[in-house]
């Protein structure tokens, strides 16, 4: 049954609409200055939009990060960078199994730790003994980074590398310009030598060397690296193209904006600044609010396109730990994830750390095929039709849009816009999906959802922002004819039509 959609009416409480010409997206970032009016910086924010590269990471929408390495054998979280290399030694080690345990998820992608802050490389890398060549593992012939590329480019899986810039055996680390040469030279090797890399993370962490030396990070020579090497790699956290979401317990904001003010022109990050870009704290409660954007302005500076993205893991720590066998999240936890992540306009980055064995425990595996058996037995009927497979015909928002409908809703309970969907029969649901076409750029600063109880309209849920897509989770509700109300958009209705919507039923809740 395909949903008809029908604009109602618009501007039910603008006054006045004002006509803007139609201006191209602008991918990346644009200056905002102290001399824009708040229709210019309300048209910019509307503007900005996510990069290719960008944009095919955002469609992601759920990887694993595999935390494994020589702290699997110590029991530890941080190591020194002292620990031998024969401790590293894995009995069973099966890429296709964590390939296996982690498709079951439905997870579309895997980043694994080549390095942690203890040097210790998971490939036979050949500036530094301190790797699998020196252990008793395949004999020293053995290469963890090869074997689980290969089983992700079997599987499917887009494949990607978390180096550690902080190196703790690493004995050039604090003699700056060395160092980074040394890590760049590891980078080459990764980007170079494993087929298609999707993505590069990089944490923050910085020390003193050996020498007593704080080491200076080459951002902009590891980032001109990769673009060279891999130029499809989302450059993560510490980097350009994803930002930490602000702490690894799986939480984002109520509002999760993807473009970002940031103070200035220099988008570096630093050391301080562990969002990755200079000027920016990840962890502040606001980050893209229209008030920041307009006090951001006034200090001269830049709007991003930067997109969040959740890192968490399945147990307490990053890396296994048999004495938290039996802590392994539950499934409603990891739902509660997914739906605020995933949901909430956030990449989710969900940590598996495989075991001693070299395999994921048993404990994990199960708890991931739950997952992926409740999200499959919720998302693969959409009761509100096939239209989501409509994508390209955005009849409301184009036709709004060049009829030069108002470019900002009003405040309150008033709609700037109304679009209804007729679903033909009752349906039972207790989720709705609704995305905005990012292409265009992310828009909705307010909306609600409200259901046809036969007689009335009943408002069952209303939010901030949408972006890439919002999940609500509801009691189930029976009905034939829903409603999205729009209240507040930047720079005129964002692009949101019936192929981007859904109802759901979520048998588990
Ligand atoms: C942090 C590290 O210090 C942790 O050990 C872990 O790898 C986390 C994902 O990033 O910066």
């Amino acid at each position: 049954m395909a949903v008809t959609a029908a604009l109602v009416f618009s501007c039910s409480g603008c006054s006045k609409p004002v006509f803007h010409e139609e201006k191209a997206p602008v991918p990346g970032s644009l200056n905002i200055l102290p001399t824009d009016t708040v229709s210019e910086l309300e048209w910019k924010a509307a503007r900005v939009v996510p990069s290719e590269r960008q944009l095919a990471w955002q469609a992601l929408e759920f990887q694993a990060f595999v935390h494994f390495g020589m702290n699997t054998f110590t029991d530890r979280e941080w190591g020194q960078g002292t620990e031998d290399p024969k401790l590293f030694n894995p009995t069973d080690f099966d890429a296709g199994q964590w390939v296996e345990a982690v498709k079951a998820a439905g997870i579309r992608g895997l980043i694994v730790t080549a390095k942690h802050h203890d040097g210790f490389c998971l490939w036979p890398s050949r500036f530094t003994d301190h790797s699998v060549k020196n252990s008793p593992w395949r004999e020293g012939k053995g290469d963890v980074v090869g074997e689980v590329a290969a089983a992700c480019r079997k599987a499917g899986l887009k494949f990607g590398v978390y180096l550690s810039p902080w190196d703790r055996h690493e004995p050039s680390y604090g003699d700056s310009p060395r160092y980074n040469e040394h890590f760049k030279n590891q980078l080459r090797e990764l980007l170079t030598n494993y087929g298609e890399i999707s993505e590069v993370w990089f944490d923050g962490a910085c020390a003193e060397g050996p020498n007593g030396k704080r080491q200076v990070y080459d951002w902009a020579g590891y980032y001109a690296l990769i673009r060279e090497l891999q130029p499809g790699a989302a450059i993560s956290i510490m980097g350009p193209d994803a930002r930490w979401i602000g702490n690894e317990a799986g939480v984002t904001r109520e509002s999760e904006w993807s473009v970002i003010p940031v103070v200035g022109f220099d988008d570096l990050p630093d050391e301080k600044n562990p969002g990755g870009i200079a000027h920016l704290d990840a962890q502040a409660a606001d980050l893209g609010s229209f008030e920041r954007i307009a006090s951001v302005a006034r200090l001269g500076g830049r709007l991003l396109w930067y997109p969040g993205q959740v890192d968490v893991s399945i147990r307490p720590g990053w890396f296994y730990h048999a004495a938290e066998d039996d802590k392994v999240k539950t499934l409603d936890q990891l739902l509660d994830i997914y739906y605020t992540s995933v949901g909430g306009n956030a990449q989710l980055l969900l940590n598996i750390p495989p075991d001693k064995r070299g395999r994921i425990h048993e404990n994990d595996v199960r708890r991931l095929k739950e997952l992926g058996d409740r999200l499959r037995a919720t998302f693969t009927v959409n009761l509100a039709g096939a239209s989501s497979q409509r994508r390209g015909t955005v009849p409301i928002g184009d036709q709004a849009v060049k009829e030069g409908q108002p470019p900002s809703g009003t405040d309150g309970d008033s709609p700037s816009f109304l679009i209804e969907y007729d679903l033909g029969s009752p349906k039972v649901f207790n989720v709705a999906m609704m995305k905005e076409d990012i292409r265009e750029g992310q828009r909705i600063e307010a909306f609600a959802f409200d259901v046809w109880d036969g007689r009335d309209w009943k408002e069952i849920a209303r939010g901030t922002t949408i972006g890439w897509k919002k999940l609500l989770r509801f009691p189930a509700v029976e009905s034939s004819k829903v409603r999205v109300r729009l209240m507040r958009s930047r720079g005129g209705l964002s692009i949101f039509g019936p192929e981007t919507f859904g109802l759901f039923f979520d048998p588990g809740r």
